[in-house]
């Protein structure tokens, strides 16, 4: 009798869960989106991606809901974006570094010293670039919501400081996955490693590489500094990043909701553009206390000088290509 109080019990418990989950999920229309971030939970990208979710929860009364995995738990960047192409990922914020083995037009902004500065990288790609470069995504199955802002990146290694392309001649350096960054550090005579980010910092420790390049709330971010203590800043790539939706997820949106959800998108974009101006700052001063020599290229003519090898061999893989990189080349 007494077991028999209990099993009843227990089952009207689980009925009742039952009934509650089957009213979570009848309130929201559609399964949560699922969003990939290789940042830690502290970083303007993941505050940007937060905020993100939060407007489009609220805005469109709960029709579309998302939750950000941090840190890289589902994975590399590389296996991320095939992951959104089949919609086995729903959104996340990549850097076009490594898009661009799959995505052509994003590769533009992978070419050294393309862009001038920040400000005229943000007034490209909110403009002509960054369309030009999502219809390129677009073709591939990932839908870009906006750009986000990933500072300059610059080379840091173990051994020395860098103040010119000579310096770099027989170093290992770590770059992101795309051939164009190994060609880019080969141009200088170093041997370039593509891998994952996660893997870099035990190979920065065992010497499996000398050194790497990334902006300075990376370098931070990931105690690159502890183990790399010689930062110089070259600032030879400028590289946006999208706040991408896998395509499979927005055809499923309403008009109206994929209205919303780009327009939550741009404005977390704003908000991490900003986070991202203070860390740059925060994050240099951080290394600088923890004992990094942070050295200044006053005149970066030599290293652009050397990129002219990138350059050609891109433009003569990608002619067709030459009209968005002049876009941006020759832009003021
Ligand atoms: C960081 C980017 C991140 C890249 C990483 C890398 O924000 O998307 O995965 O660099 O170097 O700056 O792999």
């Amino acid at each position: 009798m007494k077991i028999h109080a209990f099993k009843s019990q227990r089952w009207t418990s689980v009925l009742a869960l039952s009934l509650v989950s089957m009213a979570i999920t009848a309130t929201s229309a559609q399964a949560q989106w699922r969003g990939w971030n290789i940042h830690v939970e502290d970083y303007p990208v993941s505050h940007g991606m937060e905020q993100f979710v939060e407007d489009i929860a609220e805005q469109t009364e709960g029709r579309v809901t998302g939750k950000v995995f941090h840190g890289g738990v589902l994975g590399s960047q590389p296996d991320a974006i095939q992951q959104v192409q089949v919609g086995a990922l729903d959104f996340a914020v990549f850097s076009l570094g490594p898009m661009g083995q799959i995505v052509p037009e994003s590769n533009v902004v992978s070419l050294p010293f393309i862009f001038k500065s920040i400000p005229q990288m943000y007034r490209l790609m909110d403009g002509e670039a960054g369309d030009a470069i999502d219809a390129g995504l677009q073709k591939k199955g990932i839908v870009a919501l906006a750009w986000y802002d990933a500072g300059a990146r610059s080379f840091y290694n173990s051994i020395k400081p860098i103040n010119t392309p000579a310096d770099v001649e027989g170093l290992k350096v770590r770059v992101m996955n795309n051939d164009l960054f190994v060609g880019m550090v080969a141009s200088m005579g170093g041997n370039a490693t593509p891998m994952a980010f996660a893997e870099v910092y035990q190979s920065l420790k065992t010497g499996v590489v000398d050194g790497a390049e990334n902006n300075p709330p990376s370098y931070e971010s990931t105690n690159h500094f502890e183990v790399a203590k010689y930062y110089s800043l070259s600032e030879h790539l400028i590289i946006p990043e999208c706040l991408c939706v896998s395509l499979k997820a927005w055809e499923k949106l309403s008009p109206e909701d994929q209205a919303i959800v780009k327009a939550a998108g741009r404005a977390s974009a704003e908000t991490q553009r900003a986070l991202w101006q203070e860390r740059e700052k925060a994050s240099l001063q951080k290394v600088i206390d923890a004992g990094t020599e942070v050295n200044e290229i006053a005149d970066k003519s030599a290293f652009q000088a050397a990129m002219a090898p990138v350059y050609d061999q891109f433009l003569s893989d990608n002619p067709d290509l030459t009209d968005l990189v002049d876009l941006i080349r020759n832009a003021d």
